[in-house]
């Protein structure tokens, strides 16, 4: 971080040209939008960069640092992108550059020989956070460089620039990386969720609005309202529309790429259906899948950008690691991974590297290319390592209950208390309690497909609500137990206490 912030100073203070070059996720948006606004602000003269998905592919390539270099470029900083850049990394060099990598990926041995490697997962780092994302990464940066810049007096007059306002953009990331929420994580998501509630970003304003979206925002939002629209430009067109709706200050000008997203993101769900269906289609056709441990599908041509979100939805309907393969108009196949808890991808695909080009990740998400003509080796070996990595256990999904509880404490002092552990979200779910003997006093289904019920507790009635459980109401016992979190259900003006029910039996 020494090291980095002071080459980044000089940078600044000699005004040379600094590339921010970041991933084509929400994370690496974000993390660039961040670094480019603060190096901006503090006089620095920089061109941020994020490849092309499609034409490009993940991370640093050679090409696009010939172009910086004729840009004027004298330093590369990347953001959440880097660590597997061996090869770039002493290109960079011959083209008299220098680099910084901020990445949080996990290394495969060696580091690039750059002239800072910031990730967490660097043998070296003291930083006490495996889990910060590349957002935060990019933050810890700016942070330091403001501090260098600080101590030399830099600034003088000029007014310093506060980064607490940028936790919005961290937020964002974070929560859309789907890291944990604990830790660094935590803390920068509590901070920044009530600045993106103002809309002080006019592209964030702008979203919200096309989204119909007011009030509160919890890293629900994010991962379902905010994420996929920035995402849509990367995953279809170009993510540079996500990054210069995050940057402008113009109001039309995020008019127009908000509606170009909100487009974007229409096609790209109808895209993404269409793949879901044919890979359920070929699941279901082959039937000794229904032994295996692993959802492996391989289309023609299906669009790459969206091929992760298929194995994530997958991933929900077998819980098992699920492999999304395309084979693309050159004949490379690319395929995207998601995993259950406990089965760690890095040391899965470790183990079937004879049968990959190329692959980078996480423990439950990551990419890979296949070597021409591997795909049913890659499918076997890949059944084989989950098989050996694994109990029975793993692959049923299970809730995890906190606490019993007594419905006497059902409250608006425990809310508070259940409060206080917020933002929930991956890593930091909402507490799970349960409660048995209910007697059912009403049942129901409400929008085709919830359960809303009445449950007595001595002379104490309790509301609940059972989302996509509304097939259980025939079948339902007069007493039964539930699992469930309390929380505060606003109805027409009239403010009540419901449960929300995770099981019932
Ligand atoms: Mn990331």
């Amino acid at each position: 971080m020494r090291e980095a912030s002071v080459r980044i100073a000089k940078a600044i203070e000699d005004k040379e040209k600094i590339a921010v070059y970041g991933d084509y996720d929400v994370d690496g948006i974000t993390g660039t939008a961040l670094l480019t606004l603060f190096l901006k602000q503090v006089g620095g003269d920089v061109v941020p960069y994020i490849p092309h998905r499609i034409k490009e592919g993940y991370g640093v390539n050679c090409e696009a640092l010939d172009h910086l270099k004729e840009r004027g470029c004298k330093l590369v900083v990347t953001v959440d992108t880097g660590t597997t850049a061996l090869e770039p990394a002493e290109y960079v060099k011959s083209l008299g550059l220098d680099m910084i990598i901020t990445d949080h990926h996990r290394p495969h041995g060696n580091l690039p020989a750059a002239l800072a490697v910031l990730n967490p997962y660097n043998p070296t780092s003291e930083y006490p956070d495996l889990d910060i994302c590349g957002v935060g990464m990019a933050f810890n940066l700016a942070a330091a460089v403001r501090s260098l810049l600080k101590s030399k007096g830099y600034f003088g007059a000029r007014p310093i620039p506060n980064l607490k306002e940028s936790l919005d953009l961290v937020a964002l990331g974070t929560v859309a990386d789907v890291v944990p929420l604990l830790g660094v994580n935590r803390i920068f998501v509590t901070h920044g969720l009530p600045l993106l509630s103002q809309g002080r970003r006019v592209g964030i304003e702008t979203l919200m609005k096309y989204a119909n979206l007011k009030g509160e925002i919890t890293p629900t939002h994010i991962g379902f309202v905010f994420g996929p629209r920035i995402n849509a430009g990367g995953r279809l067109e170009d993510a540079t529309i996500g990054l210069k709706l995050l940057m402008t200050n113009e109001i039309s000008e995020a008019q127009e790429l908000a509606g170009t997203l909100e487009n974007l993101n229409r096609e790209r769900r109808a895209i993404q259906e269409r793949i879901v269906v044919d890979s359920l289609a070929q699941l279901e056709s082959d039937v000794s899948n229904k032994e295996k441990r692993v959802s492996v599908v391989l289309g023609e041509g299906w669009h790459p950008g969206v091929i992760g979100i298929v194995a994530s939805r997958l991933l929900e309907k077998y819980f098992r690691p699920s492999v999304v393969l395309t084979r693309l108009p050159d004949g490379k196949i690319k395929g995207s991974l998601r995993s259950i808890p406990g089965i760690d991808l890095p040391q899965i695909l470790s183990q079937c590297e004879e049968f990959i080009e190329e692959w980078g990740g996480h423990a439950s998400a990551a990419g890979l290319t296949l070597k021409p003509g591997s795909f049913e080796q890659f499918r076997n070996r890949f059944n084989d390592v989950v098989k050996a990595a694994s109990t029975e256990e793993m692959f049923t999904s299970v809730v995890e209950v906190d606490s019993d509880l007594d419905p006497a404490k059902i409250n608006e002092s425990l809310l508070k208390e259940i409060n206080l552990l917020k933002p929930f979200g991956f890593g930091n779910p909402e507490p799970i309690f349960t409660t048995k003997n209910l007697r059912v006093v009403s049942k129901r289904v409400v929008g085709e497909k919830h359960l809303k019920i009445t449950v007595r507790s001595g002379a104490q009635l309790l509301d609940g609500i059972g989302f996509h459980k509304g097939e259980k109401v025939e079948t339902l016992p007069r007493d039964v137990s539930l699992a469930y979190t309390p929380e505060v259900n606003i109805w027409n003006g009239r403010r009540s206490i419901q449960l929300k029910i995770k099981d019932i039996v």
